[in-house]
């Protein structure tokens, strides 16, 4: 057992170690249950760390697994320094972060310090009220003057909360409302408080004496707020928006340089760290990644996640292999001088790729291959979420009963309960647009609960784990999982994946996405028909047979028309 962070860390190559590596999310509540109990935990994350590593991968990033009454499933922490019981101990997070570095990987941790769960400590002391102590650690505000406490209408302000309903809560033990941007379980941290900060950096510091080579960080940028807190203008909800107030506040910068002073600088070795940020734009990501300020080396944007969103997530609008070029495209340009992107499709907050960008029914193996070549030979840090590199597809929910994820149930209360929607056609949004498609168990074997549970899973097994799972795949070369191994391996031997440049081919072209990475003389281009219909793509001095890898059988590839969900990479030149 290691309790003193002396496990070691796989040595650095350099210090920008992570530009050529490729980061796998285990969500452990739905990766591998251990005991039985239906939910996931530590151990079954350790007796499957073999998959991992045979997939080549360089970091393994946790979803929260610290303790927690699970309101947001673990994103509601109310110990920061113990792990829940659900998912074991801190004994078991030792073993799995020592299994992790003897196979040459690194572990991060989720960390979400936007806000704690309203049963943490911290809050439980800071709504007792005015008392000094912790009673300024959250955002505590009265009640509109000339308004009735707890009214509708006599919040602070307009805002709405991420998870349906007012961002605040009123709290008749003092008296008051206290800011919540997701749910009433979630209270948002005052970070403009010295001491919160003191403490987030104290604990941070803790868990990496203990071993963890980084953190995903939550949300981290709504960390700052505006302090007056303004009224946002009002949307279909209902309710204000007030993104323009805390998604870019006014000392989020003066917080992340001085995590990095108290957190990262002062030690030896080096970590990875990628802010998730909803909102964040191609400019503000360039400064929080820029390797001047060295705030963050990377951030998760949330552009192209957005892009089947119709004013909001659960109206779906169609999205056209333009709409993802252009989006992508865009990034990989503002980031190309400065600063470095993390490429995702999929996490545990996303309906799967393959089902949502690709065509599970029609070309279930050609869509999530394409996708995957495509995302994996951008520049940046590709990551992989679990089932991902199966080709998982989104769940079957027959019934609301089959949901679990608090933004699915909220939606559901909000347009059925109160507003009397048809129940019909808000399980069909759901069944498109929930969480929980990411959030169904891990799928290990056809057998009973796909070799996920020797229980009841705490949430649905896709009956499709009958021939998509993990054993099948990894005992078969032609399958998803292995396009996945050979991606991840080209991007560790080929530098011009790793480092090289970007640049469109062939825009406009409304069914092959086709770009080119290129590092002194050598050249990779990629060409891939994200759509039904056949396509063909500009040949420009492509000697046709040098094909590195694709996801159609080699003698189809001679020519410059794609079936529908096929993709090559070229190398071009020497
Ligand atoms: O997500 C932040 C976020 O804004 C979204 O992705 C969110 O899930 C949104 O509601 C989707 O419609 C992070 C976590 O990834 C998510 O699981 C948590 O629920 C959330 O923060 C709160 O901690």
């Amino acid at each position: 057992m290691v309790l003193d962070g002396t496990s070691p860390r796989p040595a650095s190559r350099d210090a920008l170690w992570w530009q050529s590596a490729v980061v796998y999310q285990v969500y452990p509540r739905s990766f591998a249950d251990s005991d039985g109990d239906g939910i996931g935990d530590l151990r079954g994350v350790l007796a499957h760390l073999d998959h991992i590593a045979g997939l080549g991968i360089d970091v393994v990033w946790l979803s929260p697994v610290c303790r927690s009454p699970q309101a947001d499933n673990g994103y509601d922490i109310s110990d920061y320094q113990d792990i829940d019981p659900l998912f074991g101990t801190l004994a078991d997070l030792d073993a799995l972060i020592e299994a992790v570095h003897e196979r040459g990987m690194r572990l991060i941790m989720d960390l979400v310090v936007n806000h704690t769960s309203d049963e943490h400590p911290w809050f439980v002391e800071s709504r007792r009220g005015h008392l000094g102590g912790k009673s300024d650690w959250y955002f505590w505000r009265d009640a509109r003057p000339g308004s009735v406490p707890g009214e509708p209408g006599a919040e602070p302000n307009n805002w709405g909360a991420a998870f349906a309903g007012s961002a605040w809560e009123w709290c008749p033990d003092r008296n008051q409302y206290y800011l919540h941007l997701f749910s009433a379980k979630q209270p948002d941290l005052n970070w403009e408080n010295a001491e919160v900060r003191e403490a987030v950096f104290a604990m941070m510091n803790w868990w990496l004496d203990r071993g963890v080579d980084g953190f995903r960080m939550d949300v981290i940028n709504f960390i700052s707020k505006d302090p007056a807190l303004p009224d946002g203008e009002v949307t279909a909800t209902g309710y204000g928006d007030g993104m323009p107030y805390f998604s870019y506040g006014p000392r989020v910068h003066a917080y992340l340089a001085e995590m990095r002073r108290r957190v990262f600088e002062p030690r030896p070795g080096t970590y990875l760290t990628v802010g998730e940020m909803p909102g964040v734009t191609p400019q503000q990501a360039r400064e929080f990644t820029d390797s001047k300020r060295g705030q963050l080396d990377m951030v998760f944007q949330f552009e192209h996640v957005s892009l089947d969103h119709d004013g909001d997530k659960w109206t779906q609008r169609t999205v056209s292999v333009n709409d993802l070029r252009d989006t992508l495209g865009r990034w990989q340009e503002a980031l190309a001088e400065e600063g470095w992107n993390s490429l995702y499709w999929n996490n545990h907050d996303q309906p799967r790729v393959v089902s949502r960008f690709g065509d599970d029914e029609g070309c279930w193996f050609g869509s999530a291959t394409a996708l995957a070549i495509v995302l994996h030979l951008h520049r940046g840090t590709p990551y992989v979420y679990q089932g991902e590199e199966l080709g998982m597809t989104n769940a079957v929910f027959d019934d609301v009963t089959d949901f679990r994820d608090i933004e699915s149930l909220d939606y559901y209360e909000q347009t059925v309960v109160r507003n009397q929607g048809d129940p019909a056609a808000a399980l069909a949004v759901l069944r498109r647009k929930s969480r929980d498609n990411a959030r169904t168990p891990m799928q290990w074997t056809s057998g009973p609960g796909a070799g996920f549970t020797a229980g009841t899973p705490w949430i649905r097994v896709n009956p499709n784990h009958v021939w998509l799972n993990a054993a099948d795949q990894r005992s078969d070369p032609g399958s998803v999982y292995h396009l996945y191994r050979q991606l991840i391996g080209l991007r560790h031997s080929e530098p011009a994946v790793a480092r090289g440049d970007f640049a469109l081919l062939d825009v406009g072209n409304e069914h092959v996405y086709a770009f080119r990475r290129r590092l002194g003389s050598r050249e990779i281009r990629v060409v891939a028909n994200l759509s039904a219909a056949d396509g063909t793509f500009g040949r420009d001095g492509l000697e046709l047979d040098q094909v590195l890898l694709g996801n159609r059988p080699a003698r189809e590839r001679e020519t410059d028309r794609l079936a529908p969900w096929e993709a090559r990479v070229y190398l071009v030149g020497t």
